[in-house]
């Protein structure tokens, strides 16, 4: 067996994986020991990469209008298509649509094309949908897209505030490091600022269950705070900062007295006076935060109300200490780096710098170089449905599914002349609106860099056999650079030889002047490149070690080397609440779905915690819009609907429902919640405000409720609801429909058996109690089955699904089929809770109460539950609560 170092390819945690492919094809993936990141430890999503690599659903080969080609003739079109707009409309007829989930090779890459050569800024990512408001944030305080901290900083700390960051479920292992942290060291005091309850807060010490949208209050109350205590450091504001007087006249004004932030922030007096206090007294604070600070239309706003309050203590640059973006996308800072964003020049420098526009001009010896910042991704979307873009290339991301306002954004797809999609997989939201697909290599696959969280860049490599025509998106793109008549500027063979250019250019007439510096690289040979070990930048002749802690010196880099304070003024959100739509939706993240599914989808073990799309609300809520918990639901905003399932819960505050972004139309009828979100921006950073939406809920009154099970995966056309998900052997689909009960049986046979009357078919219709039951059984085992009621009181899952684990239908199996009941009670170890060891919610609750259990590891002890990523922990002890 051979074994490689990577690095995971799902969050900007960037844990490193040792992964390796036996002789016999089985991959087995651990975590790295010597990784900084993670030091040996994975999340659940890390530990089933194996299962997400097969190549069922992948795009394999080059396909032009549906059929399949050559990858000569297809890169010819898109060279031909890219070319001929630019000299028709002009270079703004054009874009590219790319992500942080692409290499830093790529991603450079790419850059380089539109910017330097095709002489555009129209290339956006989807960075922009999830760090642009911390980039930008980040740039008016230090004059550079500085991440400041390191993780070491977490564990040197006394105060972790982790604010609009649900790190339990979104940088698990951070989380683990964080809990370790509080473990080792008991005076270490966690805040969890989140309008929810969410599992973060099962470590806080308190949790502020913050009004959504009013954290820049907080902060801006917090910095009025600290400008009235001994912890104000009038040493390092005059010496280091600029803008203080206009910031905290302005704080002052728009927050006030702390009666007046905490009526603003839905708070009690004395939980905001305790939080200012322990702020103040606590010098080692590193203030966590990430979507639920980004995603609002004043995203940057609220970025530097949080760095302001670093900034009037001086605390920043000192271990222990500092404002830290945890990043989303494995390879979002990579993609900063290169300055993928429309609005930045390669090498952190500035698009709109003269100098460095000549810089990077002259380095690349290309024909243009961008001048003005191009269009930000709602904007480019926008541009798409004008029929302004001609030709956009779209690259690993799923825009018809994440961007706000998805209804518009597919009409723009369907209108523009010509798309180009490269992805791993065949069939997305997205994919379908393609005239050409190209297919890429993915993790596994692929080789090249990314950089995470706290600037560690790191090797991913390449450890399984290359599918059909899959190409390293590099190389799709120099191919195509080379074919509109470019070819000797992208002669690049390897990855290293983009690696190194990369590296020179950073260093470049630098000396110190710009954050980013990976100079030291500027030569690596082919050897070196392929050992590279994982480092922080900036790393030169200066660093050679690389770099854990930036600004330590007090110097920023604005002109006058000063960090500067940004005045934030109040402001509500750009929609509100109404008669129609009295309720905020909140979208975000479940612990073990990536995105838009199309690879953690395929994994049995990450789709059983949470099987359906789904919206949380409010007991209250519930009560008054006469929602049951367990029914399905519409949620409507002015723009579209969804039909989800209720879950009704006090973690979420009243007034607010929460829906995750993950469910496409590949695993829903229709639960892709970006439909309903609208495409307000900040005017700074572009970032949309997908974390306030005003919505209705509704119960959606079907005529009938089921759920099927069947070995192969069906295309589900006469339900009106449906959401699938794989299971063990198997998929699983949740259905609804508006047939009356003389039809269901038609209608099962519509969905089981196609055209086919040739099968084995058993069914049983309780006409009393309207149930209907059928299997279809092929070979004596289980094909498929259905169950049909007029309510929701259906048979459990779990069981029913470990029929298709057996070769065999035992005759007790055959009726339990048709009495919807498992001969063995204990049969059904119910929903599963722990992902790593499969361990179900009946299997859970009995053991608890059979041994009288009262911690979680006494659970992992008995059940093993909870002993490896720790995800669970925090479900284990609502359990154990209940
Ligand atoms: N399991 C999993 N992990 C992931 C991802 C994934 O798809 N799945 N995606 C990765 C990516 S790309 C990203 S960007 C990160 C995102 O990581 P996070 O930002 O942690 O994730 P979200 O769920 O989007 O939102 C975070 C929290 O913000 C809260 N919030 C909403 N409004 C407010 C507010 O007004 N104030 C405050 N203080 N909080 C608020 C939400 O309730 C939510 O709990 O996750 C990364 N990790
Ligand atoms: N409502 C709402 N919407 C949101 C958010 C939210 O919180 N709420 N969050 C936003 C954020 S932070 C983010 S980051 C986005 C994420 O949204 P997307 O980027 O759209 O989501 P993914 O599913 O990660 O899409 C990645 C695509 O790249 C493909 N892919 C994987 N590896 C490769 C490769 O090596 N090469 C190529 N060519 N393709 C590859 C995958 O199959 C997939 O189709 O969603 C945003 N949208
Ligand atoms: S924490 Fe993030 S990088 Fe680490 S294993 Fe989990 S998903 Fe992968
Ligand atoms: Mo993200």
């Amino acid at each position: 067996m051979n074994k490689v170092k990577t690095t995971c390819p799902y969050c900007g945690v960037g844990c490193g994986v040792i992964a390796s492919l036996s002789e016999e094809g089985k991959i087995v993936v651990t975590g790295d020991p010597d990784h900084p990141a993670n030091f040996g430890n994975l999340c659940s999503k890390g530990a089933a990469l194996a299962d997400t690599v097969g190549y069922d659903g992948r795009l394999l080969y080059p396909e032009v209008d549906g059929e399949t080609e050559n990858w000569l003739n297809a890169l010819n079109l898109v060279a031909d298509k890219l070319s001929s707009a630019v000299r028709n409309h002009g270079p703004g007829s054009v874009a590219f649509y790319v992500s942080g989930q692409l290499l830093t090779e790529d991603y450079y890459v790419a850059n380089k094309l539109m910017k330097g050569f095709i002489g555009s800024g129209n290339i956006d990512t989807n960075s922009r949908l999830c760090m642009s408001s911390a980039v930008a944030g980040y740039k008016r305080a230090f004059g550079s897209d500085t991440v400041p901290c390191s993780y070491e900083d977490l564990e040197c700390a006394k105060l972790i505030i982790l604010t609009g960051s649900n790190t339990a479920w979104c940088h698990p292992v951070l989380f683990q490091r964080i809990k370790k942290a509080k473990r080792n060291n008991p005076d270490l005091t966690i805040v969890v600022v989140d309008p929810r309850k969410t599992a973060s807060v099962d470590i806080a010490d308190v949790h502020l269950a913050i009004k959504a949208g009013t954290d820049h209050v907080l902060f801006n109350g917090l910095l009025t705070y600290l400008d009235g205590s001994t912890e104000k450091n009038n040493k390092f504001i005059s010496n280091n900062t600029e803008g203080f007087d206009a910031a905290i006249a302005e704080a002052k004004e728009s927050a006030g007295d702390i009666e007046k932030v905490a009526s603003f922030c839905g708070l009690s007096k004395e939980s905001i006076e305790n939080f200012f206090r322990l702020f103040a007294r606590t010098e080692r604070v590193v203030t966590v935060y990430s979507q639920g600070i980004n995603q609002w239309s004043n995203g940057t706003d609220r970025v530097n109300s949080i760095i302001n309050c670093h900034l009037i203590t001086g605390r920043i640059g000192r271990p222990g200490m500092g404002p830290f973006s945890f990043t989303g996308q494995p390879n979002a800072m990579g993609g900063r780096e290169v300055g993928g964003l429309s609005n930045q020049l390669a090498a952190h420098m500035a698009l709109e710098n003269k100098d460095h526009q000549n810089l990077v001009q002259t380095f690349w010896q290309s024909p243009y170089i961008a001048k003005q910042e191009g269009l930000k991704a709602v904007d480019l979307f926008k541009a798409v449905h004008e029929g302004k873009i001609k030709v956009l290339w779209i690259m690993a991301t799923n825009p018809a599914v994440s961007l706000p306002d998805t209804e518009f954004v597919r009409e723009a797809l369907e209108k523009c002349e010509f798309v180009v999609v490269s992805d791993c997989v065949r069939e997305t939201d997205t994919t379908k609106y393609a005239d050409v697909l190209l297919p890429g290599q993915t993790w596994g696959e692929r080789d090249g860099t990314v950089t995470n969280s706290e600037r560690r860049i790191t090797r991913q490599r390449s450890f399984l056999p290359i599918p059909g025509d899959a190409k390293p998106d590099w190389w799709i793109i120099s191919e195509v650079a080379k074919r509109m008549g470019f070819a000797e500027k992208f002669n690049y063979e390897e990855p290293r030889d983009i690696f190194i250019e990369h590296a020179a250019l950073s260093g470049h007439k630098n000396n110190g002047r710009r954050d980013f510096d990976i100079s030291l690289f500027s030569d690596v040979s082919y050897r070196g490149y392929d050992d590279l070990e994982p480092v922080q930048w900036p790393v030169n002749r200066k660093s050679p070690e690389g770099t854990e802690r930036m600004f330590v010196d007090g110097l920023f880099f604005t002109p006058s080397k000063k960090a500067q304070f940004i005045t934030v003024k109040a402001k509500t959100p750009a929609s509100n609440v109404n008669e129609n739509y009295p309720l905020v939706l909140n979208t975000g993240r479940i612990r073990d779905q990536w995105h838009t599914m199309t690879r953690t989808g395929k994994s049995a073990i990450l789709s059983a915690h949470i099987i359906e799309p789904y919206v949380e609300l409010h007991p209250d809520d519930a009560h008054q819009f006469k929602v049951e918990n367990n029914s399905l639901v519409t949620v409507s905003s002015d723009k579209a609907e969804v039909i989800v399932r209720a879950v009704v819960s006090d973690s979420q505050q009243k007034g607010n429902v929460f829906v995750p972004i993950h469910w496409s139309h590949q695993f829903a009828s229709k639960a892709g919640v970006g439909s309903l979100v609208g495409n307000n921006c900040d005017p700074v950073s572009g970032q949309p405000e997908f974390k306030y939406t005003p919505v209705k809920i509704k119960t959606y009154n079907a005529k009938w409720f089921g759920f099927l099970l069947s070995r192969r995966k069906l295309d589900i056309k006469n339900a009106t609801y449906w959401s699938s998900s794989k299971g063990h052997g198997m998929w699983r689909y949740e259905l609804a429909g508006d047939e009356s009960a003389e039809d269901w049986a038609a209608c099962a046979r519509d969905l089981l058996c196609t055209k086919s009357d040739d099968v084995n078919w058993v069914e049983y219709f309780d006409q009393a109690s309207l149930r209907y039951r059928a299997a279809r059984i092929e070979n004596d085992h289980l094909e498929s089955c259905i169950f049909i009621g007029p309510d929701l009181n259906l048979p459990e899952r779990d069981w029913l699904a470990k029929l298709f684990d057996n070769d065999q239908l035992e005759e007790a199996d055959r009726i339990s089929l048709l009495t919807g009941k498992p001969t063995d009670p204990k049969a059904d170890s119910g929903r599963v809770i722990c992902a790593c060891f499969g361990v179900g919610i009946n299997t859970i609750k009995q053991c608890i109460v059979e041994n009288k259990l009262t911690t979680a590891e006494e659970i992992g002890e008995l059940l093993k539950a909870g002993t490896n990523c720790g995800s669970c922990v925090p479900e284990l002890k609502q359990l154990l609560s209940e």
